[in-house]
């Protein structure tokens, strides 16, 4: 690697290079610098907002060299490195956890409280960075945290959305989505203006012969935008690993500024090109497991994917090794089938731009690519429409029916005699218009496909992708479960909990090794150490109590049981069912005696989530929650015994005051409809059980904490198709404990029945398809069961214990390392001790 500065001159830059801070003088010193400087502001006008940009800016630099060190390190050591492509990144906040991963939030605390501020009220001035609706993009986020903390050479690429997922209010009780413009002030980003690719649009193809003689294929014309590259530091925990986030923002490439039209004087006509190219990168699509097909979400995913395989070609390219080494330097990991233009545009550098031959490229792209799939979802698959497609990118549109020739191809000579197979498999959807399959595409352009829980990686086996195992062997196929990272969700989530497990495990190594929580088991029995685990249990509710009182008004009372449902509002997910029993619990309170109330659990119904904008039926959930909360928290005959609260906003943040708080959540999807779920871990890290279907990773918790730990109710996967039949053509009969909460709705006991009309439909008259009716009364007396064991404090909390202990499973470490070794090859590059230091 080539230094710009000359021997002699580097002596100078050691001299002075930054050293960031290691105490708490030092960080002061930043902090004050950094307000009088940089914001050009004193102590007499520091405010939090002031403070948060100064601490942060203090932070940053040190982290900043850490950063360089590391792609430096890498540079060197040009070895494998993966790439993590994702169009969502949910992030939440950065400082807290930049400060806890690189061991300064103590000299950070009393640094602050040296200057006047608490550190608390300075961290909750970040604006959490929100760029992804849910699951998806929040798993992203815990693996880029733990590939930097296993020191494994990773980049995530993703688009720099200046509007992230909307901000949700409630008003009337009804969902309200307001745009939220987050980057007002981001010191977490480095804007790399040197860092810009020109990405073509539309256009034509050509093809002729040049003067050799040889096919030469072009694509020109169209509409070109440039790609401006902004990128975010990852810290790692515990090591100076700092890897790269790189988001592309979008801006008119510098020729599009029409200065004819500018000095003809249709100036706003040239400022319109210049606002459609940032269109592309303005607005992260609001829709969880949903498929909406248009254009400009087929443009950012182009944008994103040409950008960021440049960025990744350039590099490879620098270390002057053959085209044959490609796939030993470089991993392409899919987050679903969002970046599967990436299989599509490598073959095209490779042949087009590069001069391979198809085969040769084409052996290569298939060894760099691996495949997530994080839905069955029909409508969550995407498809592109062929024509749409066509304009867009008509050289890429060539290539996909090349691929999908030389496939149908190897089909053919491998199953003569099965024509309908053909038609299965093919990419392209004979339909009218034709459509473009994006996960058969990314099947046939990947060496691994894989699930991310058993079950769900069992059924993408047995069901959507059945034709492809028989084709590619099932080898091919294989399950990563997914993991949270115990960082952000139990050392920073819940740092009373983490002092506590350390002082019993010997230090804080179980962040590094979840495992060590087996520790645990000892204490099941220890009354001092129940005491404690209780006592955190009850602060973290006392805390989220309060959040409840200051955001909704309602006065909880901490010592009820509180039964929580956090996540994508969604008819899969059931959160209808949920509030039907909490209806059908309002009516059994209303019919009891008080002498019958006394006995009573009181119990607290917290809800929060967001619904897609256009999903009606989502949204009239949400209304039926706040509807149902308004009867019921004003009810005198109800009192403490039930409270019902809708969150507004759910987000990485808030769920890091909520998730400590539970004593029961609730992951009751349909039975085979939810891929994973990643809260259902995050929960019972913290000392929560859960109630939930045999779906996802509930199945694999259940065998990691043992069946006496989790409250399991519902139909199995394996019914579910039979029952849907049986709803269609046979009689279906309403359980009789929802037709009694459906009279309460229609009896307009939570206002306007016909509001909720749809809903109870849906499964009186429509099918039922998520098996709401079928489930509901094991659903009751599973939530009966969760009465009566509550009541039992002392055996409640050694159970939660036992859960900890057990849960090493699910850290996103231990899957971050699955998918090194299974599927990306790549080993970590670990820091020198002497690296630590400076
Ligand atoms: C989600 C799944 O619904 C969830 O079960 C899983 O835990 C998560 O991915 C991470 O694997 N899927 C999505 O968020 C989604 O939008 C469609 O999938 C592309």
């Amino acid at each position: 690697v080539e230094a710009s500065i000359p021997e002699p001159q580097r002596e100078a830059w050691k001299k002075f290079q930054a050293k960031g801070f290691t105490n708490k003088e030092e960080f002061e010193r930043e902090v004050v610098r950094h307000v009088e400087t940089t914001l050009a502001r004193s102590m007499f006008n520091c405010d939090e907002t002031a403070a948060y940009a100064a601490a942060s800016l203090a932070l940053r630099d040190r982290l900043i060299t850490q950063w360089n060190r590391t792609q430096q390190r890498q540079t060197f050591a040009d070895g494998k490195r993966v790439y993590y492509l994702s169009l969502e990144f949910l992030m939440g906040r950065a400082l807290d956890n930049a400060m806890l991963n690189i061991g300064a939030k103590d000299i950070a605390k009393d640094g602050l409280a040296d200057l006047g501020f608490r550190i608390e009220d300075i961290i909750s001035q970040e604006h959490d960075a929100a760029l992804g609706n849910g699951g998806l993009g929040r798993l992203a986020a815990c693996f880029l945290d733990s590939m930097a903390s296993l020191n494994i050479p990773a980049w995530g690429y993703g688009l720099r959305y200046r509007y992230g997922i909307f901000k949700q209010e409630i008003v009337d009780g009804y969902q309200v989505e307001v745009p939220d413009y987050w980057l007002d002030f981001n010191p977490w980003e480095f804007p790399r203006h040197d860092i810009v690719v020109d990405i073509q649009f539309y256009g034509n193809v050509r093809k002729y012969q040049n003067e050799q003689g040889k096919n030469v294929i072009t694509w020109d014309g169209g509409e070109v935008v440039q790609a401006v590259a902004y990128d975010v530091p990852i810290p790692g925990y515990d090591t100076v690993s700092t890897n790269n986030m790189r988001l592309w923002s979008s801006k008119a490439a510098s020729g599009e500024f029409d200065f004819q039209k500018f000095n003809s004087g249709d100036y706003e006509s040239s400022v319109a090109d210049q606002q459609r190219a940032e269109t592309i990168s303005a607005v992260l699509y609001p829709n969880d497991n949903l498929d909406r097909g248009k254009e400009l979400r087929l443009k950012q995913q182009y944008f994103w994917v040409a950008a960021s395989l440049y960025d990744i070609v350039r590099r490879f390219k620098k270390s002057k090794r053959a085209w044959v080494e490609f796939s030993d330097q470089v991993a392409i990991q899919l987050n679903d089938t969002h970046p599967t233009l990436a299989i599509v545009e490598l073959q095209r550098i490779l042949i087009d731009l590069e001069g391979l031959e198809w085969d040769e490229a084409w052996s290569i792209v298939t060894k760099t690519f691996g495949y997530t799939n994080h839905t069955v979802l029909p409508e969550a698959l995407e498809k592109w429409s062929v024509p749409l497609f066509q304009n867009l990118l008509p050289r890429h549109l060539q290539i996909i029916y090349d691929i999908n020739l030389y496939f149908l191809q190897t089909v053919e000579r491998k199953f003569p005699k099965e024509r309908e197979l053909l038609g299965r498999v093919s990419i392209i959807e004979e339909s009218q218009p034709k459509m473009i399959r994006m996960a058969y595409l990314a099947i046939v352009g990947s060496h691994k496909v894989n699930g991310v829980a058993e079950l769900h990686s069992d059924l993408i086996k047995t069901t959507i992708f059945k034709d492809f195992v028989r084709i590619f062997g099932p080898d091919n196929f294989t399950n990563v479960t997914n993991g949270i990272t115990p960082r952000r969700w139990l050392h920073q989530a819940n740092p009373r909990l983490s002092e506590l497990i350390a002082s019993k495990t010997g230090g804080l190594d179980f962040l590094k090794d979840l495992n060590i929580l087996n520790e645990l088991e000892k204490f099941v029995d220890d009354k001092e150490f129940k005491k404690e685990w209780a006592e955190i249990k009850y602060a973290n509710k006392v805390r989220l109590a309060k959040h409840i009182k200051t955001t909704t008004g309602v006065t909880v009372n901490p010592s009820a049981l509180f039964d929580i449902q956090v996540k994508r509002i969604h008819e899969y997910k059931r959160q209808q069912m949920n509030i039907f029993g909490v209806i059908h619990r309002y009516l059994t309170i209303k019919a009891m005696t008080p002498e019958e109330r006394k006995k009573l659990a009181p119990r607290v119904s917290i809800f929060g989530g967001k619904a897609a904008p256009g999903y009606w039926m989502a949204k009239t959930i949400i209304h039926l929650i706040n509807q149902v909360g308004s009867v019921v928290n004003n009810d005198k005959d109800v009192g403490d015994l039930l409270k019902v609260i809708f969150l507004e906003d759910y987000n990485v943040s808030k769920a890091e005051i909520i998730v400590p708080a539970s004593d029961i959540s609730e992951h009751i999807s349909t039975a085979g409809t939810e891929a994973s779920g990643t809260s259902n871990m995050k929960f019972v890290l913290n000392g929560g059980l859960i109630i939930g279907t045999c779906d996802g990773a509930n199945i694999e918790i259940t065998r990691e904490i043992g069946e006496n730990n989790i409250f399991l109710f519902g139909n199995l996967a394996e019914d579910v198709e039979d029952l849907r039949h049986a709803h269609t053509y046979g009689a279906h009969n309403l359980d009789p404990d929802l037709a009694k909460v459906f009279d309460a709705i229609k009896a307009n006991t939570f206002g306007d029945a016909g509001s909720f009309g749809a809903l109870v439909s849906a499964i009186e008259d429509h099918g039922d398809y998520y098996l709401v009716s079928d489930d509901f009364h094991s659903y009751i007396q599973t939530q009966a069961l969760v009465d009566e064991a509550y009541k039992d404090q002392d055996e409640w909390v050694s159970k939660t214990i036992l859960s900890v202990s057990r849960m090493g499973f699910f850290s996103s470490d231990r899957c971050i390392n699955e998918y090194a070794e299974t599927i990306w090859n790549v080993e970590p590059l670990v820091p020198e001790p002497q690296e630590r230091n400076g």
